[in-house]
This record gives C-alpha cells, sequence and structure tokens, in this order.
C-alpha cells in the first residue's frame, strides 16, 4: 500500500503529526498538500518535542523525502525560520522539495488577513493571522504569485503589481492604511530566490516516480475535515482542502494510487477559532478537558474549545474522506471520568438528526443527544495492547467504532512516539 493519506477527521489538533512520524521508518516520502503555516503539529520524540508549521512532520525521521506540494501556501520567511531551527537542532533538513506550483504568501497577504479579521468584527473567522485565506483567495482569483514566478524578475514584477491593484484599492480605502508597493514586495521576494532555488521540483513528477518504484508516500493533511473549505462549517472553515481528495489535487497525483485513507481522530471533540460546535462543554468538564489534554494552539497558543466526542461527524468524515482506518488519539485524557458521554445524534428545535445536517443554520441549533458510557480510573499509559486497557476503556473504543462504522485500528494513550496500542 504505498499511498497513505492522513487527514483529521474533527477540527484539527487530532495528532495527525504523531500518527505520520509513527509511520516514519516505513515511510519514503511525506508529503504536505494544504493549508500553510497555520498548521501545528507537536511531535514528541524521547525527551525532545518539536512544534512543525509549515514543514511536514516526515521531515524528523533520518532518510525521509519531505515534499511541500502545489496545492501548500508557502511564506518562505517562515521556511526558512523552521529549517534553520531544525537545522540547529542537529536535523538533517537537505531532502525537502518544494512545488515550483505551490503559491506564495506576502506580506499584504498577512496585512489583509489580519485586518478583514478586525473589520469583520463579532462575524470574525479566528483565523491564524497567518495570511492563508488572502493568499488561497489570490490563487484562485488569478492573482497568485507562484514559487517558480520568483526566479523571473520581469514576471514577477508584473504579477506583483497585478495582485497590488486591487488590494491597494482595499487597504487605503477601506482599511485606512498605507499602499504597498511592487517595489518592495519585489525586492523581498527576489531575496528568497538564491536559497529556495535548489529546493524546488516538479513534485507531482517526483511523487509519481517515486509511488511507482514501489515507494510508500505519505500524504500528511492540514487542518481537518470539518475546516475544509468545501466539506467543512462553511464559512468558518480555513481556505484549502483538508479532506483526502485535497492530497491528489494538492499533490499531482491521481487519486488512484491512494491506497489507504487514515482519518485521526480524538476520543473528544476540539475547535479553535469560531463557528458550530454541538458538543460544545463551557462546565468544568470542558476544564478538565483542556487541561488535562493540554488543548492550546501549536502556532497561536489560543484555548482550544473542547467538547464530547461527536460520532456523526466521525461518519460524515469517513464518508467525505472514504477513511479506511480510524487512529483514535488521547484517550489516556479520558481516565477518571465517572461516566463519558458520546452524541450519537443531534436534536435540532425538536427536529432529530443522525447525520451532520447539510444546512448551516440546523447545525448552527443542534444540540447533542448524548449516550453515556461508564469511564475508567487509573493512568492508562503504559497499555500497549489491548487487553492491557480497563474493560471500560475497551468498550467505549469498540462503541466508538461501532457507531463510526470504520475499524480503529492505533489507539493513542499518551503524547510519547511509543504511547500507542494497534491492533493487529
Ligand atoms: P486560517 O488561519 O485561515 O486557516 O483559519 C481559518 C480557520 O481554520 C482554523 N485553523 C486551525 N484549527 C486548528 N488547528 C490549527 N492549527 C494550529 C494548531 C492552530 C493554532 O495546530 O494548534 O495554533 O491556533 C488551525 N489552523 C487553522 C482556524 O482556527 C480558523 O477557525
Ligand atoms: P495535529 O495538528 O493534528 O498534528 O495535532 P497537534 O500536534 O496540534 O495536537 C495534538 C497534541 O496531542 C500534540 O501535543 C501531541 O503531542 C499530543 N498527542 C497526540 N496523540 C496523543 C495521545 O494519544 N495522548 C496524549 N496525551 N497526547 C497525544
Ligand atoms: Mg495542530
Amino acid at each position: 500500500m504505498p499511498g497513505i493519506v492522513i487527514v483529521g477527521v474533527q477540527w484539527g489538533d487530532e495528532g495527525k503529526g504523531k500518527a505520520t512520524d509513527l509511520l516514519g521508518d516505513r515511510t519514503d516520502w511525506v508529503v504536505k498538500f494544504n493549508g500553510g503555516n497555520n498548521a501545528g503539529h507537536t511531535v514528541v520524540i524521547g525527551d525532545k518535542k518539536y512544534a512543525l508549521h509549515l514543514l511536514p512532520s516526515g521531515i524528523l525521521s533520518p532518510g525521509v523525502n519531505a515534499v511541500i506540494g502545489n496545492g501548500v501556501v508557502v511564506d518562505p520567511e517562515v521556511l526558512f525560520a523552521e529549517l534553520d531551527a531544525l537545522k540547529a537542532r542537529g536535523l538533517d533538513t537537505s531532502r525537502l522539495r518544494v512545488s515550483a506550483n505551490a503559491h506564495l504568501i506576502t506580506q499584504y497577504h498577512r496585512t489583509l488577513d489580519r485586518v478583514t479579521e478586525r473589520f469583520l468584527g463579532k462575524r470574525q473567522i479566528g483565523t491564524t493571522g497567518r495570511g492563508i485565506g488572502p493568499a488561497y483567495a489570490d490563487k484562485i482569483n488569478r492573482v497568485g504569485i507562484r514559487v517558480q514566478d520568483i526566479f523571473d524578475e520581469n514576471i514577477l514584477r508584473q504579477k506583483v503589481e497585478g495582485a497590488l491593484d486591487q488590494k491597494n484599492h482595499l487597504l487605503v480605502k477601506l482599511f485606512n492604511r498605507r499602499a504597498i508597493t511592487a517595489d518592495e514586495v519585489v525586492d523581498e521576494l527576489l531575496s528568497y530566490a538564491p536559497r529556495l532555488k535548489p529546493m524546488v521540483a516538479d513534485t507531482g513528477l517526483l511523487l509519481d516516480n517515486a509511488l511507482s518504484n514501489g515507494d510508500v508516500v505519505v500524504f500528511e493533511g492540514g487542518q481537518a475535515t470539518m475546516l475544509d473549505v468545501d466539506h467543512g462549517t462553511y464559512p468558518f472553515v480555513t481556505s484549502s482542502s483538508a479532506t483526502a481528495g485535497g492530497a491528489s489535487t494538492g499533490s499531482g497525483v491521481g487519486p488512484n494510487r491512494l491506497d489507504r485513507i487514515v482519518g485521526i481522530v480524538k476520543a473528544y471533540t476540539t475547535r479553535v477559532g469560531s463557528g458550530p460546535f454541538p458538543t460544545e462543554l463551557f462546565d468544568e468538564n470542558g476544564d478538565f478537558l483542556r487541561s488535562r489534554g493540554f488543548e492550546f494552539g501549536t502556532t497561536t497558543g489560543r484555548p482550544r474549545r473542547v467538547g464530547w466526542y461527536d460520532a456523526p461527524i466521525t461518519r460524515y468524515a469517513t464518508r467525505i474522506n472514504g477513511i479506511t482506518d480510524l487512529v483514535l488519539t488521547k484517550l489516556d485524557i479520558l481516565s477518571g471520568l465517572e461516566q463519558i458521554p458520546v452524541c450519537v445524534a443531534y436534536d435540532v428545535d425538536g427536529e432529530r438528526f443522525d447525520e451532520v445536517p447539510v444546512n448551516q443554520s440546523d447545525f448552527h441549533h443542534a444540540t447533542p443527544i448524548l449516550e453515556y458510557h461508564p469511564g475508567w480510573q487509573g493512568d492508562i499509559s503504559g497499555a500497549r495492547t489491548f487487553e492491557e486497557l480497563p474493560i471500560e476503556a475497551q468498550n467505549y473504543v469498540l462503541a466508538l467504532e461501532a457507531m463510526s462504522g470504520t475499524r480503529i485500528s492505533v489507539i493513542g494513550v499518551g503524547p510519547a512516539r511509543d504511547a500507542v496500542i494497534v491492533r493487529h
């Protein structure tokens, strides 16, 4: 099974970085196919903790080739800073390849992201402020700057002038900001060219050749199903395709090369930023999950919103992504609860919905219909087989599996690399 896609089932931060890292010794390539430095993957190796934003988690495994695909938006300054930080910690980062077709995040994208959010006031999305949305908007609007453009000053200047036209109008007239000159943007982008050049490649071709040679390629999704621009809780989503289909369009690899789709799902639910969240907790149970699970943004440090497990969301994600295997993470965080509620359906103004409602207002009004499962006491982080888990924890996992309709192949019981149970 050479092509493996990893996607988040909920609203992100399910532990995708750790799951990718786990596959490390059996992997030849790791590809990031969507998003940019809005992502935050924390990987714990021994006593070392790594927080990655733009780079795919595979960069941490010796011998793995890391790829930033065409579907990613790249902030070059962040790219170099992350590479430097890893190099300073003794990691070999020379095997990184960046797609010539990836789009660039520039200073005007970052500025627009922040001022637009401020302007939206109560309707704000709660973005990470990294310029992600404006960079994708330019891509779709056909005024984006791609990696390959910075190697030809004439083309770059024409494109930057075209992109700035509308933006300066917005910045000056609407947001009361100064106009950005083409010169300052061109100079900045040109300064990145010498260092970026050796990393740039036709990554679609590289990956196709690798797959034809029988190499194992992991496509690492950023964000998650419910943040996907098409299938998430629009408009409270990110601006990219975070679902399995994005692995193909965002890397240039045909969908028939994707053999396994692994969905990463937390044993409870979290979300950062605004938008509907039916199982959200505002009581001491919420404080318990947030502090026990250390639910704070890897990129921005924001406290994450927390809630109980939502089974219709996992069923929805299974369908949208074609998930073949589930990895259930952070089961250890639930230890100590008397009972564990799980959302099995929604009540929307008196009507029962067994699946995620297609209508946005319905999802905003949805309250969870809960089923209660007996909890367990004591630390489970040392368990390495399913049978070593307390019977209540086993039953909780089996219940989630039955509700989702997909096999839970791996269970996370702690942040460490080896704190997992693989079910055979
Ligand atoms: P953006 O910046 O345009 O992508 O924001 C749009 C929405 O997408 C959400 N989003 C995320 N949600 C969870 N985790 C993300 N990555 C970081 C992490 C987040 C952090 O791993 O912790 O550090 O705050 C991520 N990236 C984007 C975002 O909250 C908006 O709702
Ligand atoms: P990602 O964005 O999906 O890669 O997830 P993040 O790295 O943002 O957040 C997941 C957090 O949970 C990280 O701090 C991981 O180290 C941690 N983690 C992953 N799996 C487990 C697990 O099974 N148990 C515990 N306690 N922590 C975990
Ligand atoms: Mg994260």
